[in-house]
């Protein structure tokens, strides 16, 4: 993405704070896994939206108000030739420049030296550091450490939270990350598609695994987060990760996969027979699923408040499912139905946006229309879900193109 992409990020973020105010923002570092070996970094996301950076222990250092960036600063960790040896090449100044469009490059040990300088100056009382946790007994990270020692040593500086300014604007996708999120849809697709065409019954998980990785390797691309690829039974669990099961004659194969481009996710859930026919019952209940995500498709627009697009999904759904003779009562529903149905989806795959049950459908907005339906008894679980753009007259499906209706995945295996 253009640096003027990160470079409108940050005026924004700074406008929204008092002047003077300090925002504070790190890259974040990969933490341990065993002995010398790391989990692989991956850039905080806050960070990379402001930035475009990719570098561990990097940190942002803007200043609140209208000054259209003055006074930020980028501190990158210093060259070190032993250690880009051993760990890989760290970002230059020049480059992080280039990238980030932030004139005043520094070195990350300089970081803390500066900021005291500030904090003693008297000029900066309030400092705002993006708080989150996902469960609150979670290792501190940067930013709740940074906010002790600053409690610590200068007690006078009230300290905020950054994040419900950034969610505020990542809320809202600019031009370019939807371009982004349609390369992510057409690579997303192939993964797809691969994965079918290799399909056969008796195939295992992992096979199949490998299948969407080279089809997105291909590109450059990793995935946005672990991709789910289960078979039959193994569709009961959600978040499933084992990739050991084998995709049986008559099994149901769920997809719910989604490829990074330049930083943007992609979310999309795919379902589909392992032999290329459905069954009558995965035909009945696919059925239900598909006519729902098609008539959200054809309702969504700017204004609609954010809860009732789950709330019809499920009423929807349990219409087609009384109809199809499925589900006899509403109050049967939370027997098929075990999640919800739209999270908004950008830089996280869950992404963290300013977003509550009543606020209006704006253009701008992408999130996940996603149907599942999980009949135990039929062993039959599946999610049937797309990404939706909020345009100015309604909505539009990112990922329409990658087969969805029984014909097209059938048609597929033809
Ligand atoms: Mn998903």
């Amino acid at each position: 993405m253009d640096n003027s992409f990160y470079i409108a990020n940050r005026r924004s973020l700074y406008a929204r704070l008092e002047k003077g105010a300090l925002a504070i923002v790190h890259s974040g570092a990969a933490p341990r896994k065993t002995n010398d070996e790391y989990y692989p970094f991956f850039t905080d996301r806050n960070f990379i939206y402001l930035t475009g950076i990719e570098q561990d222990n990097a940190v942002l250092l803007g200043i609140g108000g209208d000054g259209g960036g003055l006074g930020e600063t980028l501190f990158i960790p210093p060259p070190d030739l032993m250690l880009e040896r051993w760990n890989g090449r760290r970002v230059k100044a020049d480059e992080a420049s280039g990238i980030s469009g932030i004139q005043d490059i520094k070195h990350t040990p300089d970081f803390d030296r500066q900021l005291d300088r500030f904090l003693a100056s008297g000029a900066h009382d309030i400092v705002y550091l993006p708080l989150f946790k996902y469960t609150s007994d979670e290792p501190d990270g940067p930013a709740y450490r940074l906010a002790r020692y600053i409690r610590d040593r200068f007690p006078h500086v009230v300290i905020k939270d950054l994040l419900p300014h950034i969610k505020a604007l990542r809320l809202i996708k600019k031009p370019c990350e939807i371009e982004a999120m349609r390369k992510a849809e057409a690579v997303t697709g192939e993964g797809i598609l691969a994965m079918m065409k290799a399909a056969r019954p008796g195939i295992m998980e992992y096979e199949l695994k490998a299948e969407l990785e080279y089809a997105f390797m291909k590109h450059g691309v990793l995935p946005a987060s672990p991709p789910i690829i289960s078979a039959g039974e193994n569709n009961f669990c959600i978040h499933y990760n084992a990739f050991r099961g084998c995709a049986d004659d008559g099994d149901l194969v769920l997809n719910d996969v989604g490829a990074k481009w330049d930083s943007v996710m992609t979310d999309v859930s795919r379902a589909w027979p392992v032999n290329g026919r459905f069954s009558e019952r995965q035909r009945i209940l696919y059925q239900c699923a598909y006519d729902t995500s098609e008539h959200l498709f054809s309702i969504i627009k700017p204004g609609m408040p954010m809860r009732d697009v789950d709330g019809i999904i499920r009423k929807y759904n349990f219409e087609r499912m009384r109809d199809a003779g499925v589900c006899k009562s509403w109050d049967e529903i939370g027997t098929y139905m075990w999640h919800g149905g739209a999270h908004h989806v950008g830089f996280d795959v869950h992404d963290v946006v300013a977003v509550a049950p009543d606020t209006p459908l704006a253009p701008g907005m992408v999130f996940c229309v996603d149907i599942g339906i999980y009949h135990m008894e039929w062993g039959i679980g599946f999610r049937l879900e797309d990404n939706c753009l909020i345009t100015e007259s309604g909505c539009e499906n990112l990922s329409k193109d990658i087969p969805r209706s029984i014909e097209e995945i059938e048609s597929v295996f033809n």
